[in-house]
């Protein structure tokens, strides 16, 4: 996938995932699912956190002015103007980055959450912009604007939905089946909004903040590949991290940084991952 043009090199262009599942009806709620008897557990007495921050190398773009015609409810929500949420940083941190371990777990098992991811319409933008979800979580859909909006998602291994949320405060659910980095959400009818989602089937993902930071916390030792995705910038990156040893004996932590594409890793590798007690 090209670079965008233009674009500080701060991450390799996207390597998207692409799994090829079956996907079944989503509206019904999601099977519950039963552990098996030997089901693999971490133990978070000897799992860590890892931190990084995910560095800007450049200029932050400016993000682009979004033109609010049509509906007075946008404009109305905006009157100064709004831009997109392209790009977010500040003291050299890029934020609204999807940061997952993307191999390297094995065969652990990890019960899905029962509370719901939410998704928000408000003022005319999608809330978050950038969110994680588990495989099989529901994700409340809300529109909080007096307005109609729908909501178009947009996958490639799991099963398209779009449906028309006109009512305010109207709320749906919906959920994934597969993992997919990432999905992109967006309304038919306001073409400026748009939403991502990091589908995964595990616990470990964090979106980074405008800082750029994130955690993965109660984390296994082992050797792992740590995506750095921002999906919205077209851009990404693959670092192989070890976390070695157990508490309260911690062990230096190597990291490299894999070549995905670009070959402009080397700026953007995370300042900073450390293993340590949670
Ligand atoms: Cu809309």
């Amino acid at each position: 996938m090209p670079r965008l043009p233009g674009l500080p090199g701060f991450i390799a262009a996207l390597a998207a995932v692409l799994l090829v599942t079956a996907a079944a009806c989503n509206r019904e709620g999601p099977p519950k699912r039963t552990p098996p008897a030997d089901a693999k557990r971490v133990d978070a007495a000897t799992a860590g956190k890892v931190t990084g921050k995910v560095r800007l190398d450049g200029t932050l773009p400016a993000n682009a002015p979004i033109k609010l015609e049509g509906d007075p409810v946008c404009r109305q929500a905006h009157k100064d103007g709004a831009t997109s949420e392209t790009y977010v940083g500040e003291n050299g941190g890029l934020g609204n980055v999807f940061v997952y371990l993307k191999d390297g777990l094995g065969q652990y098992y990890f019960d899905v959450p029962s509370q719901p991811v939410k998704l928000d319409q408000s003022g005319c933008m999608y809330k978050p912009h950038v969110f994680g979800v588990r495989v099989g979580q529901n994700i409340e859909i809300i529109n909080s604007d007096a307005t109609g909006h729908n909501v178009h998602a947009l996958p490639k291994a799991n099963q398209e939905f779009n449906f028309s949320q006109p009512i305010r405060n109207q709320k749906d659910t919906r959920f994934f089946t597969a993992p997919e980095v990432m999905v992109r959400f967006k309304c038919d009818m306001h073409n400026w909004m748009s939403a991502f989602a990091g589908v995964v089937d595990h616990p470990y993902f964090a979106v980074t903040g405008a800082g750029g930071t994130f955690e993965l916390e109660e984390v296994p030792a082992g050797t792992y590949t740590i995506e750095v995705s921002s999906f919205s910038a077209n851009q990404s990156g693959t670092y192989q991290v070890t976390l070695a040893g157990t508490a309260p004996n911690w062990q230096p932590v190597s990291l490299s940084s894999n070549d995905v594409e670009s070959g402009a890793l080397a700026s953007s590798l995370p300042a900073l991952v450390t293993h340590s007690p949670c």
